[in-house]
């Protein structure tokens, strides 16, 4: 919590009016879903996803190509967190989560890349803009998934140098702490924490991405917090 407190503020420092947007991803029901589905986000806001339930994951494709890496159509790297399997987190008192800046105002969209996730409507957009072309809507980009035969998941090294994920250790608790943006935690307990970037040079639609692990309880502190500090 401190950790993500810190890396929060750190943030804020660089951008005052930046928003984080959290989504939620799966939930303890089973539910094959992002929540919300279709996010307004500026240039410099933050998508936090939360892992809330099964083994999910958050990849990018364009809005012609669904369940597919956006790096096999664009030269656009796209963003990948990887899978998140949540029960192993939740022994633990904590909740995957995944970060990404918005550096495009362009619409973005995004699947889940598990068995056959997307096609079942596990799909999202951010910035659906209708008014340009209205036949690019999520609710077109659902009908399109959902007669994708395959459901591809994205390489971690895929369309460009960056955009690869490590794992590193020691995580655990829901008392960690550390410090920096960087994604570098020290705590008690054991786990693991997973910090990524996605390559700004190679990827226009989102900038930076990085993934970490909050505890359950004081995420919900967390999304307190952010909603307290930027909805007022
Ligand atoms: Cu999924």
């Amino acid at each position: 919590m401190q950790f993500t407190t810190a890396a929060l503020l750190t943030l804020l420092g660089a951008a005052s009016a930046q928003k984080v947007h959290v989504v939620s991803v799966g939930s303890t029901n089973g539910t094959l879903a992002f929540s919300p589905d279709n996010v307004k986000a500026d240039v410099g806001d933050m998508l936090q996803f939360q892992f809330r339930g099964g083994n999910h994951s958050v990849a990018q494709s364009n809005f012609d190509n669904p369940c597919s890496p956006i790096a096999a159509h664009t030269n656009t790297t796209g963003i990948f967190s990887g899978y998140q399997p949540v029960a192993a987190s939740q022994a633990m008192g904590m909740i995957p989560t995944y970060s990404v800046m918005v550096s495009a105002k362009t619409p973005l969209w995004f699947y889940c890349s598990q068995a056959k996730h997307c096609q079942a409507g596990m799909v999202m957009v951010v910035n659906e803009n209708t008014t340009a072309n209205s036949s690019r809507s999520l609710t077109a980009f659902k009908t399109l998934a959902k007669a994708q035969a395959a459901n591809v998941a994205p390489t971690r090294a895929s369309g460009g140098t960056s955009g690869t994920n490590s794992t590193t250790g020691s995580t655990g608790g829901s008392t960690g702490s550390g410090s920096g943006s960087s994604g570098t935690g020290t705590t008690s307990g054991s786990g693991s924490t997973t910090s990524g970037t996605a390559s700004s040079a190679t990827s226009s639609a989102v900038a930076t991405g990085a993934a970490t692990m909050v505890g359950v309880s004081s995420s919900v502190g967390l999304v307190g917090l952010v909603a307290a500090m930027f909805m007022l």
